[in-house]
């Protein structure tokens, strides 16, 4: 069984959090940390750790969370212009929070994907 974080504290509403949009499959809530003018995390109310613990069972949930960020996006005044949709998984690939969720970036032009070596 895997270890909650504090993402399950915040889908409960334990903890406070700036909640955007909450159905019964997903939350979606402003990064602490933010790295552009938005930057909201769109997360599984499900417990899944990382991309890695993914199974077919999970198809449904991961599919809606791109239907949320279509939707966020929208909210949020950034689907004109665009924004970024991002996964972390693992340490390589910075994850800090094992609770898998998808990072919306947006309100300004957004450097290269990667930081260059
Ligand atoms: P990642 O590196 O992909 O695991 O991103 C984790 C993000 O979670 C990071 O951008 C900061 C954010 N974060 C961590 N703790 C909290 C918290 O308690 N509240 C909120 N709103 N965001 C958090």
């Amino acid at each position: 069984m895997a270890e909650e974080t504090i993402f399950s504290k915040i889908i409960r509403k334990e903890i406070p959090a700036d909640i955007v949009y909450q159905d019964e499959w997903v939350t979606a809530f402003r990064d602490i940390n933010p790295q552009a003018p938005t930057h909201i995390l769109i997360v599984p109310n499900k417990l899944i750790p990382t991309v890695n613990d993914v199974t077919a069972e999970d198809e449904q949930v991961l599919g809606h969370l791109f239907v949320v960020a279509a939707k966020v996006a929208q909210n949020e005044g950034v689907a004109e212009n665009g924004y970024r949709l991002l996964v972390n998984c693992g340490s390589h690939g910075g994850q800090e929070v094992y609770h898998l969720h998808m990072h919306l970036l947006g309100g300004r032009r957004l450097g290269p994907m990667v930081v260059r070596k």
